[in-house]
């Protein structure tokens, strides 16, 4: 029995997510168009504690200002019914053809200054509806053709944009951070800051390098083929998780947005241990939203939607039962002080210690035998498999 999600869990989801029509390069859509009202009551009925939404995902790109009003008081009206709340807002530069070659970072400046009065009015609205975060994912800041883009330019004018944007919030007083998403690609051959890695050393380039942080997404740092849960760690470290995108990918390919837990599934279980625990050392935890950013498959209906927007809260659910368990099992702990996982908590060097006394500490360098020390066995795997056996249920 997996237990019922409740506000507590903080779990969001994006409007683009269980309203995705399911429209894709190959094919037409297969389901409706989903009102956001209907969005609203229904994950606030599966416990869900948020919504989250591109402008143009409520809005459509280029309404009227009476559309607009119309729209966003529906929209509001249903967050006064439920209590769902607006934890994030984020933006479209990526939809309409006049971002084909990115928002801030376009060779075209016109489409640069275009693109920065639309976030903009954006941030204007996050503030209103009480967002704590704006994320910015540049799925279109990037380029096919090495020769077509100067890529130290466009850092610049990314870095212009963001350090323009906070200056804004600053100016108006406004309680928002931003979260920058990395992706390695898709929908260009190549996106600009593709990585937490990447974008973690663009934010220490900035004006105000502590208003922004990231929105990593599991299946991004997957596509690229590196450890989400590794990533997430240093993110936590750097005191950037901003916030999260919780779904499922299947190994080096297409952006798969699947269900959380429905790819990696061990990672997916490191990764909640460490979001709720902070690590086997109790290292920094994340007590942000627990955000979805999947899509339903175009296999299901209706329906079907809303049993997978369900099964995304339910295998975080259980894996956070399952990370409690394997963490309170003493054959664990025997396990984990065999592999000495505590041990690396310890400092190097003892205090007041420098390199003058390390260089003098015999027993550090002629008396350590390090045949002896590489001959011993760490046990990783035996750890490992009392892992994936509480991942299983059968401990
Ligand atoms: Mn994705």
């Amino acid at each position: 029995m997996a237990p019922r999600p409740t506000p507590a869990d903080k779990f969001s989801f994006g409007l683009w997510t269980v309203g995705w029509p399911a429209r894709d390069p190959f094919g037409d859509a297969t389901r409706p168009e989903l009102d956001a009202v209907e969005a609203v009551h229904r994950l606030a009925e599966l416990g869900a504690y948020g919504i989250t939404f591109h402008d143009d995902d409520l809005v459509p790109f280029g309404a009227d200002t009476a559309t607009r009003d119309a729209r966003l008081n529906r929209f509001r009206k249903a967050l006064d019914e439920t209590g769902l709340v607006v934890p994030m807002v984020t933006t479209n530069l990526f939809t309409h053809p006049v971002f084909k070659d990115g928002g801030f970072t376009s060779n075209a400046r016109d489409v640069r200054r275009y693109a920065l009065r639309k976030v903009l009015r954006n941030i204007d609205l996050a503030a209103e509806l009480g967002a704590r975060t704006f994320v910015m994912w540049g799925g279109r800041e990037g380029a096919e053709y090495d020769v077509a883009k100067d890529v130290q330019a466009a850092l610049d004018r990314y870095r212009e944009a963001v350090d323009l944007l906070c200056e804004y919030v600053v100016d108006n007083g406004y309680d928002l951070r931003f979260a920058l998403e990395p992706k390695p690609n898709e929908p260009r051959g190549d996106i600009l800051l593709p990585t937490v890695g990447h974008a973690l050393g663009f934010i220490s380039t900035l004006a105000r390098p502590e208003m922004v942080g990231l929105n990593p997404e599991v299946g991004h740092e997957q596509m690229a083929g590196l450890n989400f849960a590794h990533g997430i760690a240093q993110a936590l470290w750097q005191g950037k998780l901003f916030h999260i995108d919780l779904n499922g990918q299947r190994g080096i390919k297409y952006d798969q947005d699947l269900v959380f837990g429905h790819g990696d599934l061990l990672n997916a279980f490191a990764l909640v241990d460490l979001l709720e625990h902070g690590g086997p050392n109790g290292g920094p935890a994340y007590d942000g939203p627990r955000h979805f950013d999947y899509k339903p498959s175009r296999t299901e209906d209706m329906t079907g939607v809303w049993a997978s927007a369900e099964a995304n809260m339910r295998t975080y659910l259980l894996l956070k039962e399952r990370a409690a368990a394997f963490r309170a099992d003493p054959e664990v702990a025997e396990a984990l002080a065999a592999a000495r996982v505590a041990e690396l908590a310890t400092p190097t060097l003892d205090p007041g210690e420098g390199y003058r006394e390390l260089l003098t500490d015999r027993t550090a360098f002629e008396e350590f035998d390090p045949d002896a020390a590489g001959a011993k066995g760490f046990g990783f795997v035996r750890l490992n498999q009392l892992a994936v056996e509480h991942v299983l249920g059968a401990r």
